[in-house]
């Protein structure tokens, strides 16, 4: 029967996924999300360069890895597993939780004590994961994740498995879908490198190129020769974003204690170091890093000013932008896609020092406060 809505990445995407044709898809109608244009703050800055924001905050667990989930959970499901294990600095463990309850799994999360903002904990123990807080970073959570992994029967549904990758390689397909090219830039956040490789994987496959990331990916698939049609000529430059006290890539090695008030790419040892490397010199991109006043600074900018809220995480990719289009960097007149990798509510304490202050429920108070902002 013909599907009368949409019904997530699988459905849609199927052939160019690692997933037979008749095999269920483990969904919550992830992907197909929004590239919103931003308006005031482009012209703000003086430039006439088109920047759209992929808001990936419109998922069904308010992250771009659902689409990633999606996939990886459906191949565990089929293989049989009875359970899916991951570390997460929220974002993952809350996808994971609730795709892992689509699936009839049990779900375990890694999360390291005090450094997870609360809508992502909210999700995991709504949606009933087992939650294993460590007295530690990510970066030891992913460490036991990976032995656990051989000794346990539990699938790892981390980045490392590389069907996340290739769920997550959908948001390439999109923007080109919106945009009917390729944008001349395409900058993220950049924490475990996982969705850069994975969008680099993704408009590799559309423009018909190799790619190393790609070939290597593949290649620790179980089965995967996947044929996309070429459907464009050029693949963007990549841009990755950190933030200074977690930027391995800035450094050039591993970060041993990394610290960010964006807490969802605190990431010392990123996973996909190689990968992301390889999507840097191949595009001619770059690695850059803000500091949590510059990222925190661009969240709510974007919030009041642009009508889109992200986590701080996801607004270091415009803060970046910003920096970079200022210096020259990104010539004028250039397509510029931001992935606004999750959603602002998943952080309330962003406003935590905000205090309101309460008055007599009259209409002269009502009117007084409309009338001073308003001047009239
Ligand atoms: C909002 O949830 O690693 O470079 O454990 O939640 O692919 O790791 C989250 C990562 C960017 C970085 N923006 O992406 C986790 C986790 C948000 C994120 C990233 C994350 P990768």
């Amino acid at each position: 029967m013909e599907k009368q809505h949409y019904t997530g990445l699988i459905d849609r995407y199927r052939d160019f996924l690692p997933i037979a044709p008749d095999t269920p898809a483990i969904t919550l109608c992830e992907g197909d999300t929004p590239l919103i244009e931003l308006k005031r703050l482009p012209r703000e800055w003086g430039t006439d360069c088109r920047i759209l924001a992929k808001f990936e905050g419109l998922n069904p667990t308010g992250s771009f890895k659902d689409r990633g989930m999606t996939v990886a959970v459906t191949r565990a499901s089929e293989e049989g597993s009875r359970a899916i294990i991951c570390a997460s600095t929220g974002n993952t463990s809350a996808s994971a939780a609730a795709y892992a309850t689509r699936a009839g799994m049990e779900c375990f999360v890694l999360i390291p004590e005090g450094n997870v903002a609360l809508g992502k904990l909210a999700q995991a123990i709504m949606h009933g994961a087992t939650i294993l807080q460590i007295k530690g970073n990510f970066d030891d959570g992913m460490r036991l994740v990976r032995e656990v992994g051989e000794e346990m029967p539990v699938a790892i549904v981390n980045s490392i498995n590389p069907y996340r990758l290739q769920g997550q390689k959908t948001i390439a397909y999109e923007t080109v879908g919106a945009l009917g090219d390729a944008p001349d830039y395409h900058c993220l956040p950049v924490g475990n490198a996982g969705n850069i490789s994975a969008h680099w994987i993704g408009y590799s496959e559309l423009a018909g190129l190799e790619s190393s990331v790609t070939e290597t990916c593949e290649s620790s698939l179980a089965s995967c020769s996947i044929d996309v049609p070429k459907q464009v000529d050029k693949r963007p430059v990549m841009v990755g974003y950190q933030a200074s006290g977690s930027a391995p890539f800035l450094r050039g090695e591993w970060v041993e204690k990394p610290e960010t008030r964006a807490t969802a790419i605190r990431i010392g040892h990123p996973q996909s170091w190689d990968y992301a490397w390889m999507a840097h010199r191949e595009s001619g991109g770059w690695f850059d890093e803000c500091t949590d006043e510059e990222i925190l600074d661009m969240q709510r900018q974007l919030a009041s000013r642009e009508g889109v809220f992200c986590e701080p995480a996801s607004a270091v990719s415009v803060a970046g932008v910003m920096r970079d289009i200022r210096s020259g960097k990104i010539e004028n007149g250039s397509v510029v896609v931001c992935t606004l990798t999750g959603h602002g509510l998943k952080d309330p304490s962003v406003v935590e020092d905000v205090k309101l202050e309460s008055v007599e429920p009259t209409l002269a108070n009502i009117k007084d406060v409309i009338g001073s902002k308003l001047g009239v």
